[in-house]
């Protein structure tokens, strides 16, 4: 059977990692002073007395304060009394936030960190939840000291990987292209009758640009090269699972992580975690729709600095629109999430009577419960892209934050709104 990779394991992972963010030698304070001569000199002569060394500076007037001024201010937090600097400035300010990577739950104060710049992206790379050759016992690899070899081959790849480098090319192995032969003949046969217009429409692109063939896995170079022309998304290598935080602040930027690497090859129809065959046969063909891209993008951004409550309700509608949506064309149900268009099992269950099919509404999608170990017993349903997109952004202004973003496409830099 064919099943999703979104397994126990995974979940386990997901939430140890969540516990336990990394530290990092930056924050950024959000903070307001009285709007009169002499506010900046006020604030900076507090990081100077404290020996604080400041990174980068924006003032304006604040929309939450009237008649203050507000700052965003970037710190090294290694060098001086961090401590003391905030205390000050708490003292002195209408009010004040910590966006900080180390923020815990139930901190009110701090609001978690998140990119800024798309360079920012490099910091995940040492943040995933299973590296390399390490395998859990239940993974088809796991005796497998060949697999587990090739699998460190491609956590280095990634690992390494930095904003605006080539994607290293890979020379798979007759052994990987042929898993990739077997999933890739299966799927080919249901596209035409389960997947939605959109994919359709950019298969065949994808077999004349990309090299999509049964006897050839695609470079993610040539992938991201080509969703660049389309959508501007792009691909950056991952070696392995991402934090749900991680993982949806690379879409804010157009960013897709995907993995590089093929399931093993003793069960091609069975992956416990994403794989090559995932992301490029269920994900790509999506991510070179502009209505699509704009949609997935929306969740992103939706996400930065997000509670972590937020962050699992918007997971939760990333799972049933980007890995398990469905939407309605001419009168008929097809599939467009990347869960389903990568296991040939679910894609021809997700079209019977079996599966209940409920519209599409965020505020109600977002909380509902799901399985990871077998077929979705709900799926839920959108007249389009642009409409999902709508609705997203929607719910996105029910998230409690104290600033808004956009996303500025020229200096691919998430610039933080007055705060509200
Ligand atoms: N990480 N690399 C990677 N790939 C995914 O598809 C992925 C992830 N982390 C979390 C995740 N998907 C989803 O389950 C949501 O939490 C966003
Ligand atoms: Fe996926």
């Amino acid at each position: 059977m064919d099943a999703s990779f979104k397994d126990k394991s995974v979940q386990r992972k997901l939430s140890y990692i969540m516990d336990s963010p990394k530290a990092s030698n930056k924050e950024i304070l959000l903070f307001s002073m009285p709007e009169e001569v002499g506010a900046l000199a006020k604030a900076l002569k507090i990081f100077e007395d404290n020996k604080v060394n400041l990174l980068h500076i924006e003032s304006r007037s604040s929309k939450r304060s009237i008649g203050d001024y507000e700052f965003i201010v970037e710190i090294d937090t290694i060098l001086g009394d961090v401590a003391g600097a905030m205390e000050q400035l708490r003292k002195q300010s209408s009010y004040f936030q910590i966006i900080s990577r180390d923020h815990k739950d139930g901190n009110e104060e701090t609001i978690p960190w998140f990119p800024g710049r798309i360079q920012d992206l490099d910091r995940f790379a040492n943040q995933i939840l299973s590296y390399g050759s390490e395998l859990d016992s239940d993974h088809p690899g796991f005796t497998d000291p060949v697999y587990r070899a090739r699998r460190k081959e491609f956590a280095d790849i990634a690992f390494n990987y930095k904003y605006g480098e080539k994607i290293p090319r890979v020379e798979y192995t007759p052994e990987e292209t042929a898993t990739w032969g077997t999933i890739y003949r299966q799927l080919t046969k249901l596209y035409p009758t389960h997947a939605c217009r959109e994919f359709n429409h950019n298969f065949p692109l994808l077999i004349e640009n990309c090299g999509y063939k049964e006897d050839n896995i695609p470079q993610l170079q040539d992938i991201s090269d080509f969703l660049h022309d389309c959508t501007g998304f792009t691909l950056r290598p991952v070696a392995g699972l991402l934090s749900s935080r991680d993982f949806l602040a690379g879409l804010a930027f157009r960013v897709f992580h995907s993995t590089q690497y093929i399931r093993h090859g003793s069960v091609p129809l069975y992956t416990p975690e994403p794989d090559v065959c995932h992301e490029l046969l269920g994900h790509v063909p999506l991510f070179a729709d502009p209505e699509f891209a704009q949609f997935s993008q929306e969740i992103g951004l939706a996400s930065l600095g997000a509670p972590d409550e937020y962050i699992e309700r918007l997971a939760t509608c990333y799972w049933f629109t980007v890995e398990y949506g469905m939407c309605r064309q001419g009168g008929e149900l097809k599939a467009y999430g990347a869960g389903l268009l990568s296991s040939f099992g679910e894609l021809e269950y997700c079209l019977t009577d079996k599966p209940e099919i409920r519209p599409f509404d965020p505020a109600k999608t977002a909380l509902q419960k799901y399985p990871i170990t077998s077929y979705q017993p709900v799926y839920f349903v959108s007249d389009s892209f642009e409409d999902a997109k709508e609705k997203m952004i929607a719910y996105a202004k029910t998230i409690p934050r104290p600033f808004s973003v956009r996303y500025n496409p020229y200096t691919l830099n998430v610039e933080i709104l007055n705060s509200k």
